[in-house]
């Protein structure tokens, strides 16, 4: 970075902050990742300066045969990894998708039944405070006391509300779906399936997970969870939806694609193509289920009744009277991030719910296995209990940094 950090000095040194946050902090975000090197050098391409509204071969602007090639490939790469019928890659992130995936085939003041945020859905799922509530009409679905979605209810909701669309999809929900239970319902009620797999995308492109693309019509995610790419969004979904969903995100809701993004998304989706990447996804798999076991032995609650993917929901003021404010604040002090969250019908408020969620897909891709995933769960047993014991928790600060450092990321930037 020698031109910025002769330019800008301010801005240089910000980023060696976060270069070694990054590097010596533990991320348990369930939502956070590292990218490679190759996919950040795609992000600072010359691509940043191009606009390309349209799509390959139909654009509005002249100059587009690199434009092209970058997205051609990005999208051919999503149509193998996940069987897509067709793809469109120019989403900037994961609420625009769905918004954009909602408008191509609802109308306003339409019905979608969407999971209930605080059992594991999204704020783009239908929570009340987002545009997308404004502009349609959400019903909400929950999890039963097991932690499984009840499909025989969800069943009766749809016969009675007869929605457009049927929405599946998480962001702190940790089951697998009975994908072919949403189709069936759908079908009989002739509603539209969408699901939103931005959390597990790497997960299914890893074949660590089962693939929900054969039966939904829609398909939307970001591409930097998991899946381990550039912050973005994508919209995969059947042929007769393709155009509506193209039209819908150019000239209906954005502009110019970021084209160094769809660059350097392609550059993820061909990572994500090779042996690799289903070793990183089942390790992920591995890791998780490790986190949920060693947790629950420290006498934790895990919500849903445990993990099938990279995350764990935990109720940490049920299992310890700490809150989740709290716990993330302790958490923070030892150098290990996550997130608080609400748990299914959380008597508490979300800025201080009861819940973290904790992810395992950044600690994994440094390489971390087994053995550092039972660490880590000592190390956040210890700072919940001592969460006001600033000499302990300094001492847990140390051993955290210590294995991190064993565990390097981005070795060549400076
Ligand atoms: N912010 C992302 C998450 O943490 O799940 C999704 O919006």
């Amino acid at each position: 970075m020698k031109n910025l950090k002769k330019q800008d000095p301010q801005v240089y040194k910000a980023v060696l902050g976060e270069i070694k946050r990054q590097q010596e902090g533990m991320e348990l975000i369930a939502s956070e990742n590292y990218v490679s090197e190759a996919v950040l050098e795609a992000l600072g391409t010359v691509f940043t300066n191009k606009y390309s509204e349209g799509y390959p071969g139909r654009r509005y602007y002249g100059g587009q045969e690199y434009t092209d090639v970058v997205e051609t490939l990005a999208i051919e790469r999503t149509k193998k990894l996940f069987g897509a019928e067709h793809v469109n890659v120019q989403p900037l992130s994961g609420a625009p998708a769905n918004m954009i995936a909602y408008s191509a085939v609802l109308k306003p003041g339409d019905k979608v039944l969407g999971m209930d945020l605080s059992h594991g859905g999204h704020l783009t799922h239908g929570h009340p405070v987002t545009l997308s509530a404004k502009v349609y009409n959400f019903v909400r679905y929950k999890t039963d006391a097991s932690g499984k979605i009840d499909y025989k209810q969800l069943e009766e909701m749809a016969i009675k509300e007869k929605p457009q669309m049927i929405l599946a999809g998480f962001s702190a929900y940790t089951r697998q779906l009975d994908y072919k239970k949403f189709q069936q319902i759908a079908k009989k009620v002739g509603a539209i399936t969408m699901i939103d797999i931005a959390h597990i995308a790497g997960l299914i492109a890893g074949q660590a997970v089962p693939n929900p693309v054969p039966y939904f019509d829609i398909v939307t995610t970001t591409t930097h969870k998991t899946l381990r790419g550039p912050r973005g969004g994508m919209i995969l979904c059947k042929k007769k939806y393709a155009e509506a969903i193209d039209k819908a995100a150019f000239p209906g809701f954005q502009g110019g694609p970021h084209m160094n993004n769809v660059a350097a998304k392609a550059v993820a989706l061909g990572e994500a193509l090779k042996p690799s990447f289903k070793t990183y996804a089942k390790q992920v798999i591995k890791n998780a289920k490790v986190l949920e076991v060693e947790l629950m032995k420290y006498g934790f609650k895990i919500m849903f009744g445990g993990t099938d993917n990279h995350m764990v929901l935990v109720d940490v003021f049920g299992s310890k009277g700490v809150s989740g404010k709290e716990a993330e604040k302790a958490l923070d002090k030892i150098g290990i991030t996550v997130n608080k969250n609400m748990i299914p019908d959380d008597p508490r408020k979300p800025m201080d719910p009861s819940g973290v969620r904790i992810g395992v897909p950044a600690i994994t891709t440094r390489g971390m296995k087994e053995k550092e995933v039972k660490m880590i769960a000592n190390w956040i047993n210890a700072a919940i209990e001592s969460h006001d014991n600033d000499k302990v928790l300094k001492e847990i600060h140390r051993a955290v940094i210590g294995l991190c450092k064993k565990f390097p990321i981005y070795k060549n930037l400076r």
